[in-house]
């Protein structure tokens, strides 16, 4: 079969009016910032590009030299296209404006530039985490409150890893596409179409270091994992944790598997510790459309409302029975003491 690349892939969605022009060309846009960011990690040491900035972003966390050019990298290729009214990162304390000097469109472009960072200086992979928005009707410049919009609102969800291979994952709402970046061309091929997670798995993904701070729930649902044969599950269970969300959800989404960064006492008064707009949403719709599920352990990570530029909430996510089951157990906990 002859390759497709991310553009006639665009092309053939715009003509199957899956997407308009402006969020294909918006696309296309964050994809080759995406190419930009991927040359700037691979070069490692060489490029002067590791280490940590010297800075601090909006939650309080040291930033690496390669969160800022990777923000930098996102903010400068998508600041002139047209297709923006404005743009939110997780650096970012507010909603950056289009110049004045550009003509607007009507998206609204969220994005983690770098997911995962902490593991540059040691040569893991890395990614890249983006949504897209409709900007509401009306607004001309867009405060934060515009950006807090359900999931369920989103237009485009995507992800880059920076690993031995460059990939991006996207979905419009009709499923989950993977592209591969061909080094040598310098485009993104469609390699996999429409994929599946598998509804059942023997992978689980989480912090164990953190067991001691959760919930009873979660105590009970992992404690099940672990008693394996033996236990009530009466399965093995195995467990990964790259400590890059993107790369773990892309083993996930490759093999099937789940993903938990529950609540625990120690993140409880932040709410969780993953960004709801930069982080679950995004993910949680990209895992959607692949036949997985996303929960907070509670609910619907999509469904929920936003209350914050830069709220976190708990994340379960990945294979749907498994998802199911954790939810259930928080579920049930709760009603048993309420
Ligand atoms: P950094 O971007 O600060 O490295 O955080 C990565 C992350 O937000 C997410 O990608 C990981 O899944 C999670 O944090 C790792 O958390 P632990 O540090 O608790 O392992």
């Amino acid at each position: 079969m002859k390759p497709v690349s991310l553009i006639q892939f665009l092309i053939e969605e715009r003509r199957a009016g899956r997407i308009n022009a402006e969020l294909s060309l918006l696309i296309e846009v964050v994809a080759r910032a995406c190419k930009r960011i991927s040359v700037a990690t691979s070069k490692g040491a060489l490029g002067g590009v590791l280490g940590n900035a010297g800075s601090d972003n909006v939650q309080g966390e040291a930033q690496k030299k390669l969160d800022v050019i990777s923000n930098e990298i996102l903010l400068e290729a998508n600041a002139w296209g047209g297709q923006l009214a404005a743009c939110a990162s997780e650096e970012m304390e507010d909603p950056q404006p289009i110049p004045d000097m550009y003509p607007k469109g009507n998206h609204l472009l969220l994005f983690d530039p770098l997911d995962g960072s902490s593991n540059i200086d040691v040569n893991i992979s890395v990614g890249t985490i983006f949504s897209i928005l409709r900007c509401p009707d009306g607004i001309s410049e867009p405060a934060a409150e515009h950006f807090q919009q359900p999931g369920t609102r989103q237009l485009a969800a995507g992800y880059v890893v920076y690993g031995p291979a460059t990939l991006m994952v996207l979905t419009f709402g009709h499923g989950t596409h993977e592209f591969t970046l061909d080094r040598e061309v310098g485009s993104f091929t469609l390699s996999r179409r429409d994929i599946r997670i598998p509804e059942e798995t023997a992978e689980f993904a989480v912090n164990m270091s953190n067991q001691r701070h959760w919930e009873a729930p979660m105590q009970r649902y992992v404690g099940e994992l672990l008693a394996g044969t033996e236990g009530p599950r009466a399965k093995d269970f195995n467990m990964r944790w790259v400590a890059s969300m993107v790369a773990d959800v892309h083993r996930i989404v490759t093999r099937g598997g789940v993903f938990f960064y529950p609540l625990d006492a120690k993140n409880r008064a932040k709410g969780g510790k993953l960004r709801l707009l930069y982080e679950a949403n995004p993910m949680a719709f990209i895992v959607e459309q692949a036949g997985g599920a996303a929960t907070t352990g509670r609910q619907r990570i999509m469904e929920l409302q936003p209350s914050g530029l830069h709220q976190r909430v708990p994340v379960f996510l990945g294979s749907k029975h498994e998802i199911e089951l954790a939810t259930h157990y928080h579920r049930e906990a709760d009603g048993a003491q309420g």
